[in-house]
C-alpha cells in the first residue's frame, strides 16, 4: 500500500508538477585541468554563462581542478566522447595531432596582434579543421598565454643559465625538444605540479604570469625569467560525432558562444598580466625582465630540422604560419 501511494505520488508529480513539454536538459560535460580562477575556467565559466542564457535546453557542468585526470587524460576523454568539449592548453595536443605544435614554435609571435591575425585568420581556421582527423571539433582558440621560465636554483639570462636545469615540460613532444636543445634535463608531466617542485623532483617550469600567481610557484621557485619563448593557446573544442549531432542551430550558437567567451577570455588575460608580474615580485621573486633572448634564438633556431616537423601535414602548415606571422 504504501509503495502504491509513492508509485501515485511519484505519477501526479510527473504529469502536474512537472509541466508538459519542459523536458530535463541536456547536460555539455565540459572539462579544464585548472581550478577557478584559471584562464581555462574563465573561458569555461563564460561560456556556460552565456550558453545557459541564450538557450534553455542546455547546462554546462564544468569539470576543474583535475578531477577528470590531466589535460592529456581530458582529450582522451573527450575522444572517447565520455566528457562532450574541453578548454585545452595547445601543449598536449600534438601527441594526438601532431599539426598542432606549429602554435607553440618557439618565439613564432611576437606580440598578440600577430597572435590574434594568425589563430582568427587563415592558419588557425586551418588548424581547427584539421583536428577532426583525431576526432575534435575545434571551436575556438582561447590562451593560456607567453610562457616564462621559473626555477629554484639559478638566475638564468642567458640560455646557458638553463644547462642541466631538471624542467618540467607539458605532456607534449615538441617542448621536450625545445627544452632539449636549451640543454636542460626536460621531464614531460601532466598538471598540477606544486608538490615536485617543492619536493625538488624538479627545478624548474614554465608557463604565464597568471599560473605562476594562481598556483602560488612563487612559493617554491625563486627566479622568473620573462623568456617569452613559446605562445600557448588553448583549444577550444567538442567531440566531433557528438557535436555534429546537434541541430544545426544549436551547433551555430554553441561555436558562437565559445568564440564570444575565447574573446572575452583573451582580454581577460592580457588586461591582468601587468598585475600579475606586480604581484609575483610583490611575492619576492627574483625577476629578469630583459633576457638575452638572442641566446635562447640561436639554440632553437634548427628546430624544424628535427624529425618532429617533417611529419607531412606539420611539414605543409608550419610555412604558413611562419608566413603569415611575417605579414603582420
Ligand atoms: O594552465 O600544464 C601546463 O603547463 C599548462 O600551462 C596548464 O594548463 C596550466
Amino acid at each position: 500500500m504504501r509503495k502504491l501511494l509513492t508509485t501515485i505520488t511519484l505519477l501526479t508529480f510527473a504529469l502536474f508538477i512537472h509541466p508538459i513539454g519542459a523536458h530535463a536538459k541536456t547536460i555539455i560535460k565540459l572539462g579544464v585541468v585548472t581550478k577557478p580562477g584559471s584562464a581555462q575556467n574563465v573561458c569555461a565559466e563564460k561560456f556556460k554563462e552565456l550558453l545557459e542564457s541564450r538557450s534553455d535546453k542546455y547546462e554546462v557542468k564544468i569539470y576543474h581542478s583535475a578531477s577528470l585526470g590531466t589535460e592529456t587524460e581530458i582529450l582522451q576523454q573527450i575522444q572517447m566522447n565520455t566528457v562532450h568539449m574541453g578548454i585545452i592548453t595547445s601543449g598536449p595536443f600534438d601527441v594526438f595531432l601532431p599539426e598542432v605544435r606549429v602554435i607553440d614554435y618557439p618565439f613564432l609571435f611576437a606580440n598578440y596582434e600577430q597572435v590574434d591575425s594568425v589563430l582568427d585568420g587563415k592558419p588557425g581556421q586551418l588548424l581547427l579543421k584539421k583536428l577532426e582527423k583525431v576526432g575534435f571539433k575545434g571551436l575556438a582558440f582561447s590562451e593560456n598565454g607567453f610562457r616564462h621560465l621559473t626555477n629554484n636554483k639559478r638566475p638564468v639570462h642567458t640560455a646557458d643559465d638553463v644547462k642541466g636545469l631538471k624542467i618540467r615540460v607539458m605532456e607534449s613532444v615538441l617542448h621536450k625538444e625545445l627544452w632539449r636543445l636549451l640543454g636542460a634535463n626536460p621531464t614531460p608531466m601532466g598538471w598540477p605540479i606544486y608538490t615536485e617542485l617543492q619536493q625538488g623532483t624538479i627545478d624548474a617550469q614554465e608557463n604565464p604570469l597568471w599560473v605562476i600567481w594562481t598556483y602560488k610557484l612563487y612559493e617554491v621557485q625563486k627566479y622568473l625569467t620573462l623568456t617569452h619563448h613559446v605562445y600557448s593557446a588553448h583549444i577550444d573544442i567538442a567531440n566531433l560525432k557528438w557535436f555534429n549531432s546537434l541541430p544545426k542551430e544549436d551547433q551555430q550558437l554553441i561555436k558562437n558562444c565559445m568564440l564570444e567567451a575565447a574573446h572575452y577570455q583573451r582580454r581577460w588575460n592580457r588586461e591582468n598580466e601587468a598585475n600579475f608580474l606586480k604581484k609575483l615580485k610583490e611575492a619576492g621573486m627574483i625577476v629578469d625582465e630583459h633576457p638575452e633572448l638572442k641566446s635562447f634564438r640561436e639554440k632553437v633556431k634548427d628546430i624544424q630540422k628535427l624529425s618532429i616537423f617533417q611529419a607531412k601535414g606539420v611539414k605543409e602548415l608550419l610555412p604558413i604560419f611562419l608566413e603569415a606571422v611575417k605579414q603582420q
